[in-house]
This record gives C-alpha cells, structure tokens and sequence, in this order.
C-alpha cells in the first residue's frame, strides 16, 4: 500500500436514507480517525454541499458510546443488563436457536428485519440473501416509500424525471411536501441558484411554515391531506385561463376532456375552503405556473404520508402535465430517481431463491404481527425470532405501545446488529456490533439524483465491529445455506453486479469515484411517451394495478377517485380529538439516527410541539408548558412552542426523539397508526388526529 500523507482526503458517500446521497471528501487523519466530512465539488447534485449533521461525523464514528463487542442479555428483557460474549459465542447461539425454532415452528417463524440505516446495496439489501435462502418470512417495506411511488408512477408509469439538476434552469421550482432544508438540503442549493441566475420564483407548500417555506417566494401553509384540492384548482384556473396546453395534453394524455370537465366545479373557492388558503394564494399560484412553462416540481415524501397520499402526489404531479412543463428543459415534475438503475440483484439479495409462496409481513404493522393480529401475520403462525439490521423499529414504527409488547414477549428471541444501544438493541437477547459506512465497503446510488457511488473502506472498524455482510456470511455458514454470494467479498459482489447490470467494472466506478448514469433528456422527460404501454400519462389511473413493487391492495383502494381529487379519508378531526398532528422530520436528525451526537441534541433541545398561539390560549397553554397530546392509541409528553406559521388546529412534533427523552418512555410513535393506506399500504405519519392538553 502506499504511504498516506498525515491528513489525506478520501472520497466516500453518505449511507443514510436521505434522497440527496451526497458524494463526500472525507478527512483521514493519520489512516485512523476522520476529521472533517465535506461535501463533493467533483459530484455535480452534491456540488461541494452537504447538511451540518454530516460535516460534524466524527462526533459519530468516534463516539464513546458505539458497541464495540457482542452482548448477550442476562437481566429481563429490555433491563439493559448484558455480558460480553465472544462472536463466536454469539454466533453459534442465534445459528442453535433460528435452527430450532425452525425445526419447531417452520422456517417462517423466523423475520429478518431491516431498513435504510445504509443506503449501501450490499450491506442494506444481502439480508434477503439469507431471508431467501432459508425461508424466512418476507418483509414488505412500506414505511417510507409507499404512497409517495404508486402516486407518481400512478402518473408517469416510471419512478423517474427529468434531471435534478436542471432545478437550477428552471423559472419557477415548486417544492411540494417537502422541507428540503432539513431532510435534503441540496434541493435548495439548485433552486436558489435559478434564483440567482434567472430570477426563478421558488414556491413551498406545507402545513407550517418551515426552514424551506421560510426561503420560498411564496409560501403556502394548508391543512394536512388537502394537497388534492389545491391541485385541482390550479389546475381548474390554468384550463379557465388558457395556460393548459391542450395539444400536449391530446398527444400525450389519456383523458384530458374528463379532467376538464371534472375540474370545472373544482374553483379556487372550493378548494379555499378545503385546503384553507385564501383564494388569491391559490390564484397566485397557478397564474405562476401557467406563465412560466419552465416550471420544476420537486415532489416530496412528506405530504404523501396521509391517508390519501397516493392520490394527492399524483394530482400535484397532474398540474405541470396540465401546462405541458415536461417540454421544457427546467420543467416537468421529479420525485425519485430510484426507477433508472435497474439493478440485477440476484447476487446481492439471492433471488434466484425466492419461494413466491412465503409470507409477506408488513413492516410498518411490526406492533401488531409481534402481538399475534392474525391478519398481520397473514394467518400464519407466529414470529418467534427477529434478526434486526439498519433499523430501529422500537422508535420508529407507529402504534409503539404494540411494538414495545411485541418486543417485551419472553418466547421471542431478538437479534439486533447495530452501531449504538438504540431502543430497539435494548430489547435484544443478542447485540452484535455493527461498522459504520467509512469502515466497510458498499456501492450507493442517488434517489435524488442520478448517480452510482462507490463508498469504500476508509479506516479500520473500532472493538469487534463486523460488517452486515459479515455477519450474514457467517450466519449462512452456521445455518448451513449456501449461495455463492455468502462466499464472496462486497467487492466481487458490487463488481459481478455492475457488470450484470451494464454498468462497467468495479475498477472503473473506483477510478472515477461515480457515475453519472442520467438517462438522455428525451427519456427523462417522457417526450417519446410516459410508461405505460399506450404512452400516455394518466390522469384516470387505474390504481389497483399501478405498476409498484410486489403490491396487494389494502385500505380502501376501491373507493379512490378516478381523476385528481380531495380524497376524505384522512383522520379528520372530530369532537374528541379537535387537532391534526404531523410529525416532520426534525433537522438535526435524521429519523433516529444523530439522535445520539451532542452537536445534534443541543441543536434540537428537547421534544416540542409547535401550536398556534390562539389555540394554545384556549387550550390555556402557555410557551414551554408541559402538555399532553393522545388519542385511542394512547398518549405522550411534549413542551409547548408558540408558533404562528400554523393553521389553526394543526400541530407539529418535529420527530423523532428516543422514546426516553419523553416522560414515562412514550415518544411520539405511541400515537401513530398502523394501519395500511391505500392502495398498496404505508404508514401515514403525518395524519394524526390527537386531543391536546395542559400536563
Ligand atoms: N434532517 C432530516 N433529514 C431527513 C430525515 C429526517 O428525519 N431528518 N429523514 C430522511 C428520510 S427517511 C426521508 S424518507 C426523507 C423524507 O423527506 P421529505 O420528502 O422532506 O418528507 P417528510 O420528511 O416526511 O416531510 C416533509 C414535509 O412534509 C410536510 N407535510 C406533512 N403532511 C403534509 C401535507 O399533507 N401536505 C403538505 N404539503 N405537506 C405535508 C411536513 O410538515 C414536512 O415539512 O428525508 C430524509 N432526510
Ligand atoms: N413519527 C414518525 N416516524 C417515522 C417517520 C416520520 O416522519 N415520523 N419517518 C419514517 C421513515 S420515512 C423512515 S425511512 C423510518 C426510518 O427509520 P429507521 O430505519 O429506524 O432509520 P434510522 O432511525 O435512521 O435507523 C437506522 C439504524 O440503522 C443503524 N445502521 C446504520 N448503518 C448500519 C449498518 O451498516 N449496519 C447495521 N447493522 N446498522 C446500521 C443506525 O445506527 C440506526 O440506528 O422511520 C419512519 N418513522
Ligand atoms: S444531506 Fe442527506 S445525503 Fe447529504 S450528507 Fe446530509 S444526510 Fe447525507
Ligand atoms: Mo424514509
């Protein structure tokens, strides 16, 4: 190897599940510790920024509380009593007790669960290797993407757009459900750069008044789940005004004379009184948009997660088919990327052994298949065994008093791999100690944007720390499954699976850092046709059958609208519970991860919840008071902040805070639902209806 100078700046790629994917430039001191992590200028999305939580990460891969060895539980569950075990020791345990709970129960008492703790695709995603390999039962991933993809695609027939970039060329960058200065800060840097250069209006929409509305020209502050109403009468005035461009829409389209039709009781004043924007707002808006063709709607995840998500990312997505914006370079509608890859994955996660017959359990319904819910568990026996990687359910997942149950049962056997005691570790009979992304190697790629990363090994892990391919390597080997992945480096792996895929070689991806795989311009904005076989876009979706991922309907799918609509299926407030929550994302960290660096708990302070300083006056509220806010799922403990960028009635707990940084333990999770979202399922996070008092 050759000689590193004392400081050397290496290149890496942030693993966390973040739609940015920024490139790195890591300082390596000494070829021991990290000093400063800044972003990518070679990187063009990345352009030389990244968020504060990233730029301070030695906080985090040198913090004093990482686990460093594997634990064996010896007091009741969750006491936090362990011991220090050898790997070994710890290994043989969890092969001798999945072997006989399988033996016992079948392979299927057995779920391996996981998430995007890394974003890497050989450490997150060679779990399935071993799911498939032995049986285990299937996890259908709906905590995060869900609604937000079938609604675009319910348009498009593609998880794709026009390049990400080409915000900064735009005239008018509309950021929907989003709040992109915390959860994706690179959105606003293409944005305000069309500010500045072309004197590009930025629109915001969301239900308070946040970091990212706080930058926008115009910001519009609606009820949550009323996104549907506002699009359609946007789209209700550009017909009215001339600006829908109606050749685009007879060539490309499937039924723009229904929409037409459909929209034309869909008034500013109807949509007024839905969304509770004033009439001028929403009039300003679409004469915005009507005007100014080059028009970017950077679509976010956040407004998606209500009931009738799905629904209202496609009518946000209908208003720049109406204008035709997709003609434009700077113009069109994006939401992920994550369509253009087109991975072969069958190294990586063993499909050539996937059984089709195994269940799928839903992982946004951990509380309720832990509990026994026959219809969680597909009616199917129990889940005697979990096996955690990359997530931290026991925080993050809704209905919390479930999952803890779930959790505390004695007949349940718990692995947890991870980087820090999170409170998911804490209710394992085994923690195994996990690498951090600079201590492993793994290929990335950007949601937000279009590139392949390589992120490889930069210094060595700390204690005992074992990759998840390592550890699912030599799970493989006790439990006596073979698959020539479980043989194989994360090198030979990611080089098989470039190749497979069309991609180049490992060699050539490490030599360059990344590639830009973005798809040619005609492609990305659908110019020779939208995804669907007739290559129109689709205004009338037929939604049980939008192409997203290994989808069985749920919720109630047969009741959506048929064109862009407000859906009233979200948990309206009634009379015992006269306020809507929503539980955005909270800048310093990211879900529960940072949630344990210093520099991130003194930025974030304490558990808030943000309401209007009326209701607060008729809730006698006062600023920084103790209150209690609940429903039928149970109840938490926040402190008052006074905050008048809010609708009247709406609420905000910027989340998500450890269950024990609230009184008695009970975070905001406690009050969330579980239950599937039409049409494919999904957690609605931010649809919450709670009663509010002084504690
Ligand atoms: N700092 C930070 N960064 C993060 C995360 C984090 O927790 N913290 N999480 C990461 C993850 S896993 C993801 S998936 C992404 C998600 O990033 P985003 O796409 O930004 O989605 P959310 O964070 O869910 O919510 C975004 C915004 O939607 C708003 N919102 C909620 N309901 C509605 C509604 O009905 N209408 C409208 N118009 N707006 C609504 C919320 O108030 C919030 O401001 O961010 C990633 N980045
Ligand atoms: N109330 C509320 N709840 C929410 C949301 C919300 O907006 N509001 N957002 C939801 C969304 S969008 C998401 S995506 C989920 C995310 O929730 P989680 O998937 O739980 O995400 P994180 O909290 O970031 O936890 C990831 C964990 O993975 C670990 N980890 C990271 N890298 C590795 C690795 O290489 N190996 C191993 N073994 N472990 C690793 C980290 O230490 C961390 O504890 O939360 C959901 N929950
Ligand atoms: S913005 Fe997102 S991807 Fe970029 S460094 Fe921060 S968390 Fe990582
Ligand atoms: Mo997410």
């Amino acid at each position: 190897m050759t000689e590193l100078p004392r400081i050397a700046h290496l290149p890496s790629v942030c693993p966390h599940d973040c739609p940015s994917a920024c490139s790195l430039e890591v300082e390596v001191i000494d070829g021991r510790s990290i000093g400063r992590v800044r972003g990518s200028k070679r990187q063009s999305y990345t352009d030389g920024v990244i968020c504060a939580k990233v730029a301070r990460y030695s906080e985090r891969i040198h913090h004093p509380d990482r686990l460093l060895h594997p634990l064996r539980r010896t007091g009741p569950k969750g006491s936090g009593q362990f011991e220090r075990i050898s790997w070994d020791e710890a290994l043989d345990e969890i092969a001798r007790r999945f072997l006989a709970i399988e033996h016992e129960h079948g392979a299927q008492a057995i779920w391996p669960y996981y998430y995007a703790g890394t974003m890497g695709l050989v450490m997150r995603d060679g779990i399935n290797r071993l799911r498939h390999a032995k049986g285990y039962s299937g996890q259908y991933s709906t905590i995060c993407t869900t609604m937000a993809w079938t609604g675009f695609i319910a348009g498009t027939g593609r998880l794709a757009g026009p390049d990400p970039r080409e915000m900064a060329k735009s005239d008018c960058v509309v950021i929907w459900g989003t709040n992109a200065v915390h959860t994706q800060v690179n959105v606003m840097h293409h944005a305000v750069k069309a500010r500045k250069t072309r004197g590009a209006k930025i629109v915001a929409i969301d239900i308070y008044h946040n970091a990212t509305l706080a930058q926008a020209d115009l910001a519009l502050v609606l009820r949550p789940g009323t996104d549907a109403a506002l699009a359609c009468a946007v789209m209700h005035v550009l017909f009215r005004d001339g600006h829908a461009d109606r050749d685009y829409l007879a060539q490309h389209t499937d039924a723009p004379d229904e929409l037409e039709a459909h929209l034309t009781d869909r008034t500013p004043e109807w949509a007024a009184a839905i969304t509770g924007l004033e009439v001028a707002q929403i009039e300003e808006f679409a004469a915005l948009v009507g005007t100014r063709k080059k028009s970017f709607f950077r679509l976010g995840y956040g407004f998606a997660r209500q009931r009738n998500g799905a629904v209202s990312m496609h009518a946000a997505l209908s208003v720049p088919t109406v204008t035709g914006a997709w003609q434009y370079e700077g113009g069109g509608a994006f939401h992920s990327n994550s369509g253009i890859y087109k991975w072969r994955k069958s190294l990586i996660e063993g499909l050539d052994l996937i059984d089709p017959k195994i269940r799928q359990l839903d992982q946004s319904q951990i509380g309720r298949v832990l509990t026994g819910d026959a219809q969680a568990l597909r009616q199917g026996g129990p889940v005697k065994a979990l096996f955690i990687q990359n997530t931290n359910p026991v925080s993050v997942a809704p209905e919390q008093e479930l999952v803890k149950q779930g959790f505390g049962r004695d007949d349940l056997f718990t692995v947890v791999h991870e980087q820090f005691m999170t409170e998911t570790a804490g209710m394992a009979d085994i923690v195994l100690p996990a690498t951090q992304f600079m201590e492993h190697d793994d290929i990335y790629q950007g949601g937000g944007h279009q590139h392949i990363m390589w992120g490889g090994k930069l210094v060595d892990p700390p204690g005992e720390c074992r990759s998840n391919h390592e550890v699912i390597c030599a799970l493989a080997e006790r439990l006596g499954v073979q698959h020539r992945g479980f043989q194989m480096s994360p090198r030979e792996i990611v080089d098989w699976t470039l190749r497979e895929s069309g991609r180049g070689t490992l060699d050539e991806l490490i030599a360059n850092d990344f590639h830009d795989v973005q798809p040619d311009y005609r492609t990305a904005h659908y110019l020779d046709g939208f995804g669907y076989r007739d290559k129109k876009f689709r205004f009338k979706p037929d939604w049980p059958k939008v192409p997203n991922a290994n989808a069985g309907t749920v919720g109630p799918y047969l009741q959506m609208p048929t064109l862009p609509d407000y859906w009233a299926v979200i948990e309206n407030a009634d009379a015992e519970h006269p306020f809507r929550l929503a539980t955005s994302p909270a800048r310093s960290f990211l879900n529960s991860t940072f949630t344990e660096t210093p520099g991130s708990q003194k930025k974030e302070g304490r558990p808030t919840l943000m309401l209007h300083p009326d209701d607060a006056e008729k809730l006698g509220i006062a600023a920084d008071d103790e209150v209690m806010v609940g429903n039928s799922r149970g109840s938490v403990y926040l402190h008052a902040v006074l905050f008048e960028g809010l609708v009247r009635g709406v609420v905000i707990a910027e989340s998500i805070w450890p269950n024990a940084a609230h009184r008695h333990g009970r975070g905001i999770n406690t009050i969330t639902g579980a239950d599937a979202v039409a049409p494919f399922g999904g957690a609605a996070f931010h649809d919450v209806k709670v009663w509010i008092k002084r504690a």
